[in-house]
Parts: structure tokens; sequence; C-alpha cells
């Protein structure tokens, strides 16, 4: 039987962040200034004066301590609290836009671990949570960028966006269409934000990510991640949405209104997803006679510690080492889709040949993606 080996990674970190106390301040003027603004309606009790948000609250409900940003300024300006658009002309260029800089770096990097040569890829799976793009796609845009043959694609599945791209490219590799995969999550969720939210303006951050996947017999390199098995799963929920779409500019007068951006009911999310990902990939390590406690690491999703801990002391019965389930959201927040790859790209070295790990990303959708896999060496 044909056998996929993850052989390289990349992570593309942009150059601009802001902790936890830029932010609530920034957040706080933003405050101050509806406040005073608004003190008349305040007063006369016909609008709700918006509280504060706190750095101490931020930190305890989700392990955040900072993000990066594409362009923090804009963010942290209270007059603002939008991103700017620091791009130039990418219409022209390409390699200029946003969300392909982070994607072709994270590309390059994963290429060169897998030690390819981007003519050796035949696929490229773009899978993200949004599109800077639309026509041509992002990834037939970066497969001209890099060199590389055959086709791409581009494929959105919001958190899940990686695990589903790899299972895509494991998928194409196994039916014979392709032999080697780029797959892209590039996470430009910043624009897509609204930060004048108190409920969600400290939780996502910018970055890109990538991953080689290989066709066993065919690798170029002695080592890798074979891909043991995928479980995919999707069930509708409304606790987590982002309305924006093509037709927004059909309504201009709504252009800024909260429900075109992100917005979650982050306890209902908790209490209803955690028991679908720990039954899933309960299931999905039984079918595959495995026990979580046979496992090196679990990659997992990284929205919010809290869930991260409690996931992986239900599957384990104990508390988790942090090698056992590594979390990047201290630096990096949630990254959406890629939270999971950032974690493998930075805690996967010490890997010996037969032992075994899970990536599993849950989230909007809801979404569940879970990828089994072996460390090989030839
Ligand atoms: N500062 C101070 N207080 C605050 C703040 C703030 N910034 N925000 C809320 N509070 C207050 C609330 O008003 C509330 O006050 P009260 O008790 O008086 O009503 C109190 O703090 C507690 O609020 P919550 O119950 O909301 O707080 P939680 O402890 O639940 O923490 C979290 C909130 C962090 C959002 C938490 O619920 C969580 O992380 N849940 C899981 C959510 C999750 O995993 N979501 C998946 C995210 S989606 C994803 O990962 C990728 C999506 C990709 C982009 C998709 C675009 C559509």
């Amino acid at each position: 039987m044909t056998q996929t080996v993850i052989t390289g990674s990349g992570l593309y970190t942009p150059p601009n962040s802001a902790t936890n106390e830029e932010l609530v301040a920034a957040f706080n003027k933003h405050v101050d200034l509806y406040n005073q603004k608004h003190a008349a309606e305040i007063e006369a009790g016909d609008l709700e004066a918006l509280q504060y948000s706190s750095e101490a609250f931020i930190e305890k409900a989700s392990g955040i301590k900072s993000r990066y940003f594409v362009d923090a300024s804009g963010i942290l300006d209270p007059e603002r609290m939008i991103p700017n658009a620091n791009e130039g002309t990418w219409v022209e260029d390409k390699t200029k836009m946003s969300q392909m800089i982070m994607a072709i770096e994270a590309s390059e990097k994963a290429m060169e671990e897998a030690g390819l040569q981007p003519e050796d890829i035949d696929l490229i799976v773009f899978s993200s949570t949004i599109m800077q793009q639309h026509v041509p796609s992002m990834a037939i845009t970066l497969q001209s960028i890099l060199g590389t043959k055959g086709f791409a694609y581009d494929t959105q599945m919001a958190c899940s966006s990686a695990t589903f791209g790899l299972a895509q490219a494991e998928s194409f590799i196994k039916s014979g269409m392709a032999k080697r995969a780029l797959v892209v999550t590039a996470e430009y969720l910043s624009p897509l934000m609204n930060y004048k939210d108190r409920d969600s303006h400290f939780i996502f951050g910018d970055v890109g990510v990538a991953t080689i996947v290989e066709r066993e017999d065919l690798m170029k390199g002695n080592k890798g991640f074979r891909m043991v098995s995928s479980r995919l799963h999707t069930e509708l929920s409304e606790n987590i949405t982002a309305y924006w779409s093509f037709v927004s500019r059909l309504t201009p007068e709504k252009i800024d209104d909260s429900y075109l951006y992100f917005k979650q009911e982050g306890r209902k999310v908790f209490k209803e997803l955690l028991p679908m990902v720990i039954g899933l990939i309960g299931d999905h390590l039984e079918e595959n006679d495995l026990a979580a406690s046979d496992l090196k690491r679990m990659w997992l999703h990284q929205a919010n510690i809290n869930m991260n801990l409690f996931a992986a002391k239900k599957l384990l019965g104990r508390d988790p080492s942090f090698e056992e389930a590594p979390t990047v959201l201290e630096e990096y927040g949630n990254t959406g889709g890629a939270g999971c790859i950032i974690a493998f790209d930075k805690y996967h070295d010490d890997f010996k040949a037969g032992e075994k790990g899970i990536l599993c990303s849950f989230g909007a959708g809801y979404s569940i993606g879970s990828v089994v896999v072996e460390y090989i060496k030839k």
C-alpha cells in the first residue's frame, strides 16, 4: 500500500507583535473615547457604557501573553482599531501580498527541511481560514511564484485548515494523482477580527505554516513522520462566526457591523467541542490499537490553554507534561488553522524511529482534524 510521509515543515512569524499590556492599553483608551463621546446617551440609559479589558483576565482565561501581527500599529491605535494595510502595490507584485509573504517563507523552509526543490512538488493545497485573493487562486499564484509543477488549489476549513489540507494531500498521493505535496496554511486573520470586542480582541494572531507530504518510496530525505491514519469530522455550529463575504459590499452601510467579523460563544464552544474532540481522538487511537499513553506527543490545536490541558488530561488520565502536549499560545495566541503545525514545527526534532504522535485541530465549523503519525528513519 502507498504510504505518505510528512518530511518537512516551515513557520513564518510576522515582524510585528503586541503584548497583552499593549493591546489592553489601546482597548481601554478606545473605551474611554467611546464612553466620553456617548456620555449623554450612557447617562440617559439609552446606551451601555463599554467596559475595560484586563491583562489578568486574558492570561488566565486563554494562556495568551502576546501575538504576532502583519500590522500592529492600526490595531494599537485607539482611534482606528483595524490593522493598516502595509503591502503597497501587491496587485502588480504578488510577492508583496501579506498572506503570500507568509506562504512563501513557510513553504521555502518546509521544502528545505525535506531537501526538495520547487520542481519536485506536483501539488499545492493552500488551506487557510481566509484568502486574500480569490481569482486567480492563492494556490496557483504561489505555484507560479515558487515554480512548482502539477496542480494547485485553495480550500478553506477555518481552525482545521492545516489538518484537512494534510488529509487531502495524503488522499491525492494515495490515489496516484500527486507524488509530493506542499500544504500551506497562511492565517492572515487580523483583518477579520473586531478589535473593539472585549470578548475576543485578544485571541488571534497572524502566522504562516507549511508542510511537505511525500510518497514514502519517493522520499528524497531519509526521515519524516509517516501518516498512519487521518480522521476528519464536521458538524454545523453558529457559536463561532464571521459572516464577512463578497456580498458585504452590497450593503456598505453595514461594513463595520460586528456580525461580519469574528464572534464566538466561548463557553459554549468549550462545552460542546471538547467532548467531541476527546471522543474523536479516543476512537481514532483505538482504531489504530493505540492509547494516548503510547503517543510521545500531542500537537493540539492552539485556541486556549485550559482547553488543551483539559483534553490532554482526559485522554491520558493524568496531567500532561509540556513535552506531551506542547503549547505555543503564550507567544503566538490563537492562530486559527495553523496552531497545531506551529507546535509540530517547534517540537518534533527529538523523535526516534517508531515513536508516535497525533496532530489534532478543532474549532470553527465545528471542524476536527486528527492525524496519527509515526517517525521513520531510513
Ligand atoms: N477582559 C476582562 N473581562 C472580560 C474580558 C476581557 N477582555 N472578556 C470577557 N470578560 C468577562 C466577561 O464579560 C465575563 O464577565 P461576567 O462573568 O461578569 O459575565 C467574564 O469575563 C467571563 O467571560 P467568559 O465566560 O467569556 O470567559 P471564559 O473563561 O470562557 O474565557 C474564552 C473566554 C477565552 C473565549 C474561552 O471561553 C475560550 O477560549 N473558549 C474556547 C473558544 C475556542 O476554542 N474557540 C475556538 C476558536 S476558533 C479558532 O480557534 C479558529 C477560528 C479561525 C478563525 C475563524 C473566523 C471565523
